[in-house]
Parts: C-alpha cells; structure tokens; sequence
C-alpha cells in the first residue's frame, strides 16, 4: 500500500526494495541525459542519484492523441517528455471517472525537456489533470512511482515546500497559479551574501533573475550618488538585462545581510513568460521606478 512506502530512504533494515534497472544502449542513455539535462527535477540530484534515476527510467514511444494519463486515475508512473508535445486539460469539475464531462480546458502544453505526472505521486492524490499526446511518435520516459518518491521526490517536495509561502508573498508572482509556482521553486537556487557584497555589477552581461528572500540591497548607477532604488523582501532585480538582452543597467549591493533565490535565464524565460508584460510595465526613470500609469 502507499502508506507503507517509507519517504525515507535509508529508513527500515527489513526493507528489500532496490532501484530497478533497465538496461540501455549508448544511443538511448545520450538521448536519455539529453532529455533531462534542462530539467529542474534532475538538477539538484547527485551523482548517484543521477546514476539510479538513469538506469530505472524506461523508454516509451506513444501515437498522437493517446490519452497518457486522465484526470481523478490513481498515480503510477512520472514521465520525462523527448519528443513531441503533450497537452494538459483541467476538468474543473473533476475526474473523468466520476462522469465529468469532456477533458475540460487546455491549461498547458508540455515540450521536450520538460516533465509531468509528478502531483499524484508526491502527494498520494488522484491525477491532477489530463495529459494527452499532440504528435506521432512521441517519446516518453517514464520513472516508477517507488523510484520517484524514493529518489526524486524529497529534494523536489522539500525545495517546493522551502519556497512555498515566500512565492506566495512576492507580488510579482500572485497572479500566477499555485502550480506554476511550484515549477518555479524547482527551479531556484539560494545564495547568501554578507553586507556590501556587489551581487550585479553595471555593465556586466546578465545571466540569472533575483528574488529577495530576505535582507535589503540597493541600486546604484554610475554618476549618480545616492541609491537609486531599494530592495526589501519579496521584491525582485535583475530582470531587465534578461528581458532587454542589454548590458546590467545598475548595480546592486547588499545593504545587510541577504538571502537571493536566483532564476537562471532558461528557467527565467521558460517560466516567468505569463508576468513577462507586468516586469516590462515597471519604468525606470532618473532613478525612480515607476509603474506607467497609463498602463496600470
Ligand atoms: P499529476 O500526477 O496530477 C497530471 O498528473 C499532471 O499534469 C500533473 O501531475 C502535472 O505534472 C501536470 N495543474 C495541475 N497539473 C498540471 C498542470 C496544472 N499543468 C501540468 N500539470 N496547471 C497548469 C499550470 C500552467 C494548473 C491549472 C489550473
């Protein structure tokens, strides 16, 4: 039963469960890392991890329009997507079994890299949503749901969870949905750094997005004395470099100590798309911000 699955792994002596493993081709493994190299689930994994996750995942090809997972089903597997795209449907009302009908809207399209079927695993609930292929031929990984929560799962349900009600509380992200904020969590990365530190330099090329975790900092702008902009919790910098690919337009110091979580651009530009027009409505002029009240 799922509740006797252990969440830890080192947990019971008289546990005799050991990772599947599948045997691979040199063909199948490069495209099998090449699949998971720029997803955040496979991230923040270690060697070994990295090494058990490969061999357990299994190769499937599907046809278009399968319905690869429904909406209310039990969870088993996880799935990594290689190729071809996979649409997700929420059926407001319910699960597809309970006589709910149709799939309900299109809330997602799902590309290659990308990953779903986490939700039911993680938290033992029915299939969150409906996930259908678009193309032939598509491939599918697909991670069992023991492997999953036995490998994966911790470091993904503790990074969510960690960033949880900070991600609620930065007004930038409030318009988003509680799931896509998840996905933003997987993607974070923490940095600290004591009081005075440069954490962007003016001029330099931009590579990553910051959410002020906790601490204060400041903008400064060559020529002009005074800060020209000051940071608290929640707020958030670096944007502009990534939006505009332009130069680093201030710097920013840390004032006391602070705590960052960083976006790197790829995960900047693959999740942060649906507040992309509220970044851009903030101005920046003689060191004011400003929102454009016109498009307020
Ligand atoms: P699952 O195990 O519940 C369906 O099976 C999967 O669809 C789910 O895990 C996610 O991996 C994936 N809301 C819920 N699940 C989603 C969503 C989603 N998108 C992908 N999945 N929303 C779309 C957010 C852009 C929120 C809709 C209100």
């Amino acid at each position: 039963s799922v509740s006797a699955e252990s969440l830890n792994p080192t947990a019971s002596s008289n546990d005799n469960w050991t990772v599947p493993f599948h045997e691979k081709s040199q063909e199948q493994i490069a495209r099998l890392k090449k699949a998971i190299s720029g997803n955040f689930l496979f991230s923040h994994l270690d060697d070994e991890q990295s090494a058990q996750v490969l061999g357990a995942l299994v190769e499937k090809k599907y046809p278009a329009k399968l319905k690869i997972i429904s909406q209310g089903d039990e969870g088993d597997y996880f799935y990594v997507v290689e190729k071809g795209s996979f649409d997700v449907h929420v059926n407001p009302n319910g699960s597809l079994q309970s006589g709910a009908e149709g799939l309900g809207n299109k809330v997602a399209t799902i590309e290659p890299g990308g990953s779903f079927g986490e939700l039911a695993l993680m938290y033992n609930a029915p299939r969150a949503a409906t996930v259908i292929s678009v193309d032939s031929e598509s491939t599918l990984w697909l991670l069992d749901r023991v492997t999953f929560r036995r490998i994966l799962m911790e470091s993904t349900f503790q990074r969510r969870r960690l960033y949880e009600s900070f991600l609620e509380e930065v007004p930038l992200l409030s318009t988003l949905d509680p799931y896509e904020r998840s996905k933003i969590a997987d993607a974070l990365e923490a940095q600290k750094f004591p009081p005075g530190t440069t954490i962007i330099k003016e001029g330099d090329a931009g590579d990553a997005f910051y959410l002020l975790e906790s601490g204060e900092a400041e903008a400064f702008k060559s020529g002009v004395d005074n800060p020209v902009k000051f940071y608290k919790k929640g707020d958030y910098f670096g944007e502009l470099a990534l939006l505009n690919d332009a130069p680093r337009a201030a710097s920013i110091v840390s004032k006391t100590e602070v705590k960052v979580a960083t976006l790197r651009k790829d995960g900047f530009q693959r999740l942060l798309g649906p507040v992309e027009s509220i970044m851009r409505r903030t101005k920046y002029e003689q060191g004011v911000e400003e929102i454009d009240p016109l498009q307020k």
